[in-house]
Formats: C-alpha cells, structure tokens, sequence
C-alpha cells in the first residue's frame, strides 16, 4: 500500500511507478498500460472540453453495435483510445463498448500479455448540454496460451481477475482514479501542466451514504421487489431515514460522486431491460473493483458482480454498487426473488 507521504506534488506517472515497485516481479508492462491510458485520457478531455465550440456536436450517422446513434465524440474517443493503446506491445487484444467484435494488436506491433476492454465515452448523450461524461476501462491478463493476437476467452473472464481498473472523470475537473489491487487512487488534471496530479489517494467510500442514485421513472418495470427495495432507500418504509435522490444520467459522474460522499446507484432489471442496461465487462467490473477497493460492494441482486462469470462481450447486468451498508440492503431484500 503506498501512503500519499508525499507533500509535494506527485504525477500519475511517479505514482504508478511506485505501486509497481511493490511487487519486484512486475515487468513495467502494466504500469505502460495505466500510462498510455493517462494519455489518452488527457487528449479526449481535450476534444470533450472544447466539445461546444468545435462542430463536433451533432450526430456522426452511424450506429454501434449497441444500435445507439454515434455521437462523433464516441468515435474520436474510440479511436484516440485505440491509437494510443495498440502499438505499446503490452496488449494482445481491446474490446469497446463502440466496437461489435475483438479489435486485435495490428501485425506490425509487438502483443503482449494484457487484454483492455474500456468504455471510451460513457453517458456520450449527455454530451450537448455539458454534462459530465466519463471513460471506463479493465485491464485483464491473457489466458489463451502463445502470443498471437488475444482471443474471446481472455476477455470472458469474471470481474475478481481484473488486473487493473478505472475511469476517467469529464467534469467541473477531469479526474482519473485507478485501482491494481492496492487501492483506488485519485488525480485530478491540471491542464495549465498536462499532468494528472495525485489529489485522492486511497480512496474510502463511507460504510453508508446519503445520495440514491436510481431513474424512477422506471418504477412500473421493475419486479416488486424492487420497487419495496427503492422504497426503503426513499424511507417510505419507516425502516431507514430517506436518502438524497441525485440522478444526473451519466454513470462515471453519478458513481463518482457517491464513491466520495457515499451512497448507492443502482440500475435493476426493468422490464425493457430484463438483463439491466449496464456493460458487465466494461461498465460494471471495472467500478466494481474501484468500489471494492474503496471498501464499498457491487452486486446484481444475487451475486457479487466480481464473480459473474461472463459469457458474451457485451452482457448487461443489474447493478447495485456503493457503500457496502447500503447494498447490503439490496443484497437482503432481493435475496428472495
Ligand atoms: P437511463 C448513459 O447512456 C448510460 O449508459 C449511463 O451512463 C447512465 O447511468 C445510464 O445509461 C442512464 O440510463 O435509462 O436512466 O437514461
């Protein structure tokens, strides 16, 4: 565990040589990973800060494979995220949420043992009135044998095998916060330097927390015993005092906020979305080991979402994340269906 000793300023860059330096058998490549992604994060806060003067607003005119229309900013973001990650010979193959299939490591580059599956731009809707979008991402090691281009099964693995995880934060400040297993660390940008400069470290997320984080207007799609469970949390039960509803519409920004001020955010099942509506491998893993390691929990009602064992790239799942008190309660009261 590295103590923010330091009262000086301290980059992502020293920061994440630091953490490997705990374990004196890493090799740098992972380190190269979390750097690279650090990089990419700073050239699409670039492209999202400037996203209301530049004519990049707007409708791209494709589709993703989730059938959703493309704001340019998804693809930029896509392809910045690609480009910066596919020639540093540390990955064998990437995954996004934009892309339908594996994109695979370029023959010309050198692959590596690492498999990155990332969110380029989450909450990309929300975009045009400038609300806060965010960047996700899970880094896993290789499973399949040899080194030739990754494959399905190193990126079907379940959550409790990611290697490294976070996300990037687009808002009133951009903020990257990582996790290895040693912590979920913060670094807010400083753009007048283009460094990520360590300002949380060690994040703790409260044992229990005051915002609620859920759409509503669901409420007629859900099992009821959803519906008894969001009443709890609203305190309409008289079982617990009412929590403050904060629903912005963006996950990265929603879950940032109660990471630090505590709460819960939750996206059941509905009867429009009987699987949920978030990315189990690229949206719900990777906050779920952040969450985690900041002493809070994930689950999808019945199970920690670490230990689901994926079986397509672009599963959704139910998901109830934040202070462990909290879907302590979920876990309790949907244990029944
Ligand atoms: P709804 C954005 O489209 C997103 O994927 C998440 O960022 C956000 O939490 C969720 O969908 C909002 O979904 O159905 O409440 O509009």
């Amino acid at each position: 565990m590295v103590r923010n000793t330091y009262t000086s300023v301290v980059t992502i860059e020293r920061y994440i040589i630091e953490q490997e330096r705990l374990h004196p058998q890493a090799t740098g490549a992972l380190s190269g990973i979390l750097q690279d992604l650090a990089l990419a994060a700073k050239m699409i806060a670039s492209k999202v800060r400037l996203a209301g003067l530049v004519d990049v607003l707007g409708e791209h005119g494709t589709e993703n494979v989730q059938g959703e229309s493309q704001k340019k900013l998804d693809v930029i973001s896509n392809d910045i995220i690609v480009k910066a990650m596919d020639h540093g010979g540390r990955l064998c193959a990437m995954a996004s949420e934009e892309e339908e299939g594996i994109i695979p490591i370029p023959e010309q580059f050198r692959r590596g043992n690492y498999v990155l599956l990332f969110d380029p731009l989450d909450g990309s809707s929300n975009i045009d009135v400038n609300v806060p979008v965010g960047t996700i991402f899970s880094v896993l090691r290789r499973v399949t044998k040899g080194n030739g281009v990754g494959t399905l099964a190193d990126m079907l693995q379940s959550g409790y095998k990611q290697v490294a995880a976070g996300y990037v934060v687009y808002g009133s400040s951009t903020m990257m916060v990582y996790t290895t297993g040693q912590g979920a660390h913060g670094f807010t940008l400083d753009p007048s330097i283009g460094e990520f400069l360590l300002s949380h470290p060690d994040i703790k997320t409260p044992e229990q927390g005051r915002y609620l984080s859920v759409n509503e207007a669901y409420e007629q799609h859900w099992e009821d015993n959803v519906r008894q469970l969001i009443r709890r949390y609203r305190g309409m039960d008289g079982k617990r005092e009412a929590m403050n509803v904060r629903y912005i519409g963006s996950l990265v920004a929603d879950f940032h906020r109660n990471l630090l001020g505590g709460g819960l955010f939750a996206y059941p099942a509905n009867a429009k979305s009987p699987t949920g509506k978030l990315r189990l491998l690229y949206e719900c893993n990777p906050l779920a080991f952040i969450c985690e390691q900041a002493g809070g929990l994930a689950i999808d009602g019945h199970q920690r979402i670490l230990d689901i064992q994926p079986t397509h790239l672009h599963q959704r799942s139910p998901y109830f994340i934040g202070s462990k008190a909290d879907v302590a309660i979920a876990a309790e009261m949907l244990a029944s269906s």
